[in-house]
């Protein structure tokens, strides 16, 4: 089972499987995305719910997302996403198929389109296996423009 790692200025560094993620309390599962993102299906946590159990320190000021997969990367800042990000790990129940961006997604509701700021679509990281807590910019290979984004969808096929 393909674990979802979290590193950097933690306290707790833990690398969480799709069973941790349906032991998350509760009150940060998310059991219908749609209702935050119309048009998305499936299960996620909340970034909170990931926060209460790696506890970050307060220098951690990015968010390092990566996908190792395809070496997708984006590094956000945390602040803007910690209470509306969204890591998404099933879908109907069933562990998130690499089709649709498994084992795990990253989602922000609210995203801004492409290239237009930060917190874009782009930086819905999909076969997310590792997220970094750091206290500055980290690595970041998201698309800056149309073309590059052409470039990448056509690459996208593969998977
Ligand atoms: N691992 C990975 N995640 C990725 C990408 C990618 O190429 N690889 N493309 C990004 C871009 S540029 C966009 S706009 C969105 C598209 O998400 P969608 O396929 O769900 O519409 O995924 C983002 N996440
Ligand atoms: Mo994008």
């Amino acid at each position: 089972m393909t674990a979802l790692k979290v590193s950097g200025l933690v306290e707790n560094e833990i690398a969480l499987q799709f069973e941790d993620f349906q032991q998350i309390n509760a009150a940060q599962q998310i059991d219908d995305i749609s209702s935050l993102m119309p048009g998305r299906t499936g299960q996620a946590i909340t970034l909170i719910g990931l926060v209460d159990v790696c506890h970050p320190s307060g220098e951690a000021e990015f968010l390092g997302l990566h996908g190792s997969l395809d070496d997708f990367h984006a590094s956000i800042p945390l602040a803007a996403v910690l209470k509306r990000g969204l890591i998404q790990y099933a879908d109907d129940g069933q562990a998130l198929d690499v089709k649709a961006g498994g084992p795990y997604r990253f989602l922000i509701p609210d995203h801004a389109a492409c290239n237009t700021d930060d917190i874009d679509e782009c930086a819905n990281v999909k076969f997310l296996d590792h997220i970094e807590f750091t206290a500055t910019r980290g690595f970041d290979n998201r698309p800056e423009d149309e073309q590059e984004h052409a470039a990448l969808h056509a690459k996208e096929h593969g998977h």
